[in-house]
């Protein structure tokens, strides 16, 4: 099984969006660290099952982020769950993983399951809309939330999420300093290899989604970004 926690680089993959064949081996042999197969809205069963076929044709770990439950597949190497700890509505908290656990409970493997502490930080982002997320949060807030995932919860992960704009360092920077048996992943707006090795200082993992869709040349940029971090 894969050790998620040594992982410094994902590309997030939303099953909603087109990618060519060609495009897709990039991705996956560009020396990232998993594929992440997720998105907010528009998320079906044959997306994300084709996508699944498609990605297995590289040896490139790959992960399904659940968020909805009628397009959930077995064949992924991890399911990783978010649970959004600055909604303001319960369910985006625990109510779907309740609802989840009565009617598919008896066929979970629980070593495949990873929960995210996300906390959803760009007030314009589809999720943050969806999941009714409280954005109007000083760093000490943020932080706050860092070590209730840390400290309290024992979370695996605490994702800090600005999905479409490139959040403020000093956050990501903050937040580094509570955390240490919790991994920091940050995702949000990195679109040049600057961006990601600033983030990389702090983070233990960066999430690299739209950029992907955008310009592929600067996605792939990333990846060498953080690899070269890591062995300084
Ligand atoms: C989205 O955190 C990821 O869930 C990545 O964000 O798409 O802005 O790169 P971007």
């Amino acid at each position: 099984m894969y050790d998620y926690t040594q992982w410094n680089h994902i590309f997030k993959l939303d099953p909603n969006k087109d990618i060519t064949d060609e495009e897709l081996e990039l991705i996956c042999e560009s020396g990232t660290d998993a594929i992440l197969v997720g998105g907010t809205d528009g998320v079906t069963l044959d997306d994300t099952l084709s996508l699944l076929v498609r990605i297995r044709r590289y040896a490139v770990p790959c992960i399904l982020e659940v968020s909805n439950l009628e397009a959930v597949t077995p064949g992924y190497d991890f399911y990783f769950i978010p649970t959004v700890l600055n909604s303001t509505d319960p369910k985006w908290i625990v109510g779907m993983h309740q609802q989840a656990m009565k009617e598919f409970g008896h066929l979970i493997h629980a070593e495949e399951l990873v929960m995210e502490g996300y906390c959803i930080l760009n007030k314009n982002c589809k999720a943050a809309e969806l999941t009714k997320s409280d954005t109007d949060l000083s760093i000490e807030d943020i932080v706050a939330y860092a070590e209730v995932a840390e400290t309290l919860l024992k979370l695996p992960i605490f994702y800090l999420e600005y999905s479409g704009t490139f959040g403020p360092i000093e956050v990501v920077e903050e937040v580094s300093k509570v955390v240490s048996q919790t991994k920091l992943f940050y995702g949000g707006g990195i679109s040049t290899q600057k961006q990601a090795e600033e983030v990389s200082q702090y983070a233990d993992t960066i999430v690299v989604g739209n950029i992907i869709y955008e310009n592929l040349q600067e996605a792939l940029l990333t990846v060498k970004a953080v690899k070269k971090g890591a062995t300084k």
